[in-house]
């Protein structure tokens, strides 16, 4: 780490079609405004990028879902989330947008020159074109039955019902989400990055960071290096998005696939904050100077994106460069997931906090230190209402808030307002505080992405210094001992000031008002900015005798009563009663028996006893199983999806039901020979149908 100069943070791009909850700010801002800050308290060179993610399909059909424009969609939401990020204190030193001039001119100068290099491929294939819409579907715009759990409701990239990955063609009776129509198949013409091309620098970029990346993260990369990475199309037949920049007329009408435009936005972003710097090149610096540290933080399904398909492309760009190369990322410190009241959050549920309606509520530090202490760091966490009043209460008030202004009221009152006492080191190092070793700890927690351990390290403090203060009782020996009181207080009072510093990547704001209430003129933001390493300082007490103090007292924390989480808890109440019933429904509706049919026509369906005699996984397809299954004399190739609920050592020897006559259909390239029978459990948990009996191999069901 030593060898940096400085720190280039980014943090994912929220798609601008709704507001940011609690589980982003957890997973992504947080942390990375912990990490920042930490950063400047040690006086270092760092630099916060972020923004909008503005194309895509969720923002083009939240659009069309509440008859809008997707520009009038972005603008909305990115004004909404800069500003709930703003009030909570994320401190981004630029906070861009994708559908800014400059980042459509970074990404198609990203596309011009890989295209120059002769690295995508084109490749022309069929596409369910929307005849009465006049337009190309991508994925999610076709919906139509889920091949492998028969869900009647999946989308063209995925079935929300069965969790499969699907593309478009394999759905049965696909159908244009625009006009409900059967799409035709026309041909298109895409290009292709082909990141397979990069696939032996990839494994060496990673393998040079098993050590400092988290398994999590080194985990899911491995998964796509192991299955052998393949080309994927980076242009798509969308209304709305970065055009794809060639005169061609086969590019007309095509932009690029969104993932390939967000990715550079952190490139186009620094380059925005540099102009505003008044320095066009000063982006380079944080690009390009090998001395710079690259960090990006992301939730833990954006991993890929970052540490494969970014460096890729990168990669693609540094190719045959001496000058101008892009440094690759040094780490994804990428998170779990926060749930809330044990259960996910999820947009589309409705099932979340919005981060702007919380600190409509809240102050922004209750959240940020509530946030902090329950940090995803290697497993998922939960976020509760009551856990939030305990730590604002009994942390936040009753520990820090009640620490500082113990100190400062009995100093107003008793000493004039003033440090009493010249305070030695020695003295400084005899209050119970390690300050070399909370230093270290300190550093490595952050450095470290350990930000539950880094916040707890501050409470400690703050607990130490309660207990220094409630043990020397000056208000007892203000009348036989002034001169212990005197000390007891001024220690007191350089304690408060190590906490407005130990504390300012956590809860800043509440740090500036302590600093103030101490008598300093701006707050510690303001010292910090300056490029000072005040952490150092901390090694001394700071405050001198005689130092005045403001004279003004404030009650930091408010406590929160059990009548303003009421409300809240009700409402929670209410929205898992939502969503259980919503739940109970789905299962209703598969109860709804489907139409009566003719004997006839079910013997049409020929379903046999079958017996699996092999069984492997397939690649990138985490739910399904490649079998051959034994039928009679006849041996199959059958694609299962569940791949989630048994081994493939688990499958073989076992006798399922086939399908035996279902037309042969090809789901991730594999030919599927019938179908085999299953019953879904609980929690979506899948049973095969295991038919029992002496020699029924290939018999039929009758
Ligand atoms: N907008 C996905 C998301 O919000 C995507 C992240 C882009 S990071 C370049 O989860
Ligand atoms: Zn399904």
């Amino acid at each position: 780490m030593a060898q940096f100069k400085r720190t280039l943070v980014t943090t994912a791009l929220p798609y601008a079609n709704g507001p940011v909850h609690l589980g982003h700010l957890a997973g992504v801002y947080l942390p990375a405004d912990l990490y920042v800050r930490h950063k400047r308290l040690k006086g270092e060179e760092v630099l916060h990028i972020g923004g909008s993610d503005e194309h895509g399909v969720p923002i083009t059909i939240t659009a069309e879902k509440e008859g809008v424009t997707p520009a009038d969609v972005v603008e909305r939401y990115h004004r909404m989330n800069l500003e709930a990020f703003t009030r909570c204190g994320i401190s981004f030193d630029c906070y861009g947008r994708t559908s800014s001039e400059r980042h459509h001119e970074t990404a198609q100068e990203f596309f011009v020159e890989l295209e120059r290099k002769g690295i995508f491929t084109r490749r022309t294939e069929k596409q369910f074109y929307d005849a009465a819409s006049g337009r190309f579907l991508s994925d999610r715009y076709v919906v139509g039955t889920c091949p492998i759990c028969g869900s009647p409701e999946a989308s063209g990239d995925q079935c929300e019902q069965c969790g499969t990955h699907l593309s478009p063609t394999e759905l049965i009776e696909p159908k244009s989400k625009l006009s409900m129509a059967t799409p035709e198949l026309r041909d298109t013409l895409h290009w292709y990055f082909p990141l397979g091309r990069f696939q032996e620098a990839l494994e060496a970029f990673v393998s040079s960071h098993e050590d400092d990346w988290r398994p999590n993260v080194l985990n899911y990369t491995r998964t796509w290096l192991n299955a052998g990475l393949n080309d994927r199309a980076i242009t798509r037949d969308l209304g709305w998005g970065i055009r794809v920049p060639l005169d061609e007329a086969e590019a007309a009408g095509k932009v690029l696939y969104v993932w390939f435009d967000a990715v550079l936005g952190y490139i186009s972003f620094t380059r925005e904050w540099a102009e505003r710097e008044g320095d066009r090149e000063l982006w380079r610096h944080w690009w390009q100077d090998p001395e710079t540290r690259l960090v990006q933080f992301i939730g833990k399904d954006n991993v890929v994106f970052h540490t494969l398909m970014l460096p890729a492309i990168l990669m693609g760009w540094n190719e045959g460069r001496s000058e101008g190369r892009y440094n690759l990322v040094d780490n994804v410190p990428a998170s779990e997931f926060m749930n809330f009241e044990g259960r996910k959050f999820s947009k589309s549920r409705n099932y979340a906090v919005y981060l702007g309606e919380f600190l409509q509520k809240f102050p922004a530090d209750t959240l940020r230190y509530s946030i902090a202490m329950n940090y995803p760091e290697n497993k998922d966490s939960d976020f509760s209402w009551t856990d939030f009043q305990n730590r604002t209460n009994g942390e936040l008030a009753d520990t820090l808030g009640n620490f500082i202004k113990r100190s400062v009221d009995f100093t107003n009152s008793r000493f004039e307002g003033q440090v009493p006492h010249q305070c030695t080191i020695e003295e400084w190092e005899g209050i119970g505080v390690d300050w070399y070793a909370l230093q270290s700890q300190l550093d490595s927690a952050y450095e470290g992405f350990h930000f539950r351990e880094a916040a707890t390290i501050s409470m400690d403090v703050a607990r130490a210094a309660n207990r220094f203060l409630t043990a020397a009782e000056p208000w007892k020996a203000i009348k036989s001992d002034p001169d212990a009181a005197a000390r007891t207080m001024a220690l007191s009072l350089n304690l408060c000031h190590a906490l407005s510093i130990l504390f300012y990547p956590v809860i800043p704001e509440t740090c500036d008002r302590i600093h103030r209430m101490l008598g300093f003129k701006g707050g510690v933001d303001g010292l910090v900015r300056k490029g000072e390493p005040i952490l150092g300082t901390l090694l001394e007490p700071a405050l001198s005798k005689g130092h005045p103090l403001s004279g003004e007292s404030e009650i930091l924390f408010t406590k929160i009563e059990d009548k303003e989480i009421e409300p809240e808890l009700r409402k929670i109440e209410a929205l898992v009663r939502e969503a259980e019933a919503r739940e109970a429904g789905a299962t209703e509706q598969k109860m709804q028996f489907k139409p009566t049919i003719e004997f006839d026509d079910f013997q049409k369906v020929d379903l046999r006893a079958a017996t699996v005699t092999a069984a492997e996984k397939v690649k990138k397809a985490s739910k399904l199983l490649k079998l051959q299954v034994q039928v009679g004399s006849s041996t199959r190739q059958v694609l299962a999806g569940v791949a989630e609920h048994y081994a493939p050592e688990e499958m073989v020897g076992r006798n399922v039901l086939l399908v035996a006559n279902l037309a042969p259909r090809t789901i991730r390239g594999e030919v599927s020979e019938g179908m085999l029978l299953a019953v879904e459990g609980e929690g979506g948990r899948l049973y095969m149908v295991e038919p029992q009996g002496e020699k029924i191999n290939g018999q039929s069901v009758q």
